[in-house]
This record gives structure tokens, sequence and C-alpha cells, in this order.
């Protein structure tokens, strides 16, 4: 090969790759940075317990850990759309664990599931607290649940990923 070919070959791969690989979810996943109103909210909604003892949230007090909105597609097509929350790997910050294995959920109505800390890492997966900018009730699957970026495709929309998209969470116990 000519060495200029060579050349310009190299310069276009190596855009190719970081242009994909920079803002890594870039082309699929809608997730901004969002300004509302704060929820009058004084009732504990969620119990936190790690390594660390036991913490309380209001939904006020989770959404100020720095409110997104992710607009996604679902595993259940009238529950597509807008979520507003905050990321889990922003929450696990605010509990200040150095270490997260996986993360034991439970629910009001007694469902439970353990999901693996990597989810976080790997993916900006939101603890919503609205949907449409409006508190969700009980019915409507609230007052929070876990809204993974579907969108992206691959391993992220395999139904096996359903049974972690919990809804009427109530708790959460960080395994280490
Ligand atoms: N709170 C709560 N969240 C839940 C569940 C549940 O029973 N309660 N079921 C889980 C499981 S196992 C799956 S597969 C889906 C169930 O969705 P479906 O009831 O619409 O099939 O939601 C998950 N989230
Ligand atoms: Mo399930």
């Amino acid at each position: 090969m000519h060495n200029q070919t060579i050349f310009y070959t190299l310069i276009v791969g190596l855009s190719v790759l970081f242009c994909s690989a920079s803002p890594v979810f870039a082309n699929k996943v809608n997730l901004e940075d969002v300004h509302l109103k704060p929820l009058e909210s004084e009732e504990t909604i969620l119990t936190i317990s790690s390594s660390k003892g036991v913490k309380e949230y209001t939904l006020a007090e989770i959404e100020v850990l720095g409110l997104k909105r992710l607009h996604t597609s679902t595993f259940w097509p009238e529950d597509n759309g807008a979520y507003e929350g905050v990321l889990l790997q922003d929450l696990l910050h605010n509990v200040g664990t150095e270490k997260c294995t996986s993360l034991l959920i439970s629910a009001l109505d007694g469902y439970q599931v353990k999901i693996p800390c990597e989810d976080f890492e790997k993916w900006p997966v939101l603890l919503a607290t609205r949907q449409n900018g409006k508190k969700m009730s009980i019915r409507q699957k609230g007052p929070i649940r876990i809204i993974y970026p579907l969108d992206i495709g691959g391993d992220i929309a395999s139904s096996d990923m359903r049974s972690r998209w919990i809804w009427a969470i109530q708790s959460i116990s960080i395994t280490n």
C-alpha cells in the first residue's frame, strides 16, 4: 500500500473509533439534565441499607442528587416515554459505599429482585421519581421505579432484563 493511503486509512479509522467511543451512548440514549420545581414531599419513601448504615430519603431528597430526564421505550408499550429521576450511580455515590456488587431491591407488593451493580457502570440506569414531570402513584408503578435505557439495544433489551424493571420500590440493600 502507498504510504499516503496507509496514513489516511489510519486517520479515518481512528476518527471512527473516537467518535463512536467518546460519548458512549450518544446515539441511542436520550438523557438530559432537567430543572423542575421541587416536589413537596416530607414522607420517607425509600430506605437504603449498606455497610455505612441505614439512610432514608423523601422524593425531594432523591431528586436533589441530580435530576435527569430519560426518553425511552420500555417492555410495556403503554409505559414508553419520558421519565425524570436520578442515576443509580449518583444515588450510590450519595450513600457512600466504596464497593457495590449487587443491590437487593424490594417493592411495596413484596416483589424483590437482585441487580448486579455492573449494570449502573455499563448503562445510565435511572431511579425514576416522575413520569412526564409528574409524581407517579403506586397504581402508576410509583412512587419510584427503575428505568433502563432500553433503546441502547443488545443485552439491555434481552427479555431476561425484564425482571430488573422493578416498580413501587420501597427499599434497597447494598451488598459490597
Ligand atoms: N413491584 C413489582 N415490580 C415488578 C414485578 C412485580 O411483581 N412487582 N414483576 C417483575 C417481573 S418478574 C417482570 S418479568 C416484570 C413483570 O412485568 P409484567 O407483570 O407486566 O409481566 O416486572 C418486574 N417488576
Ligand atoms: Mo418476570
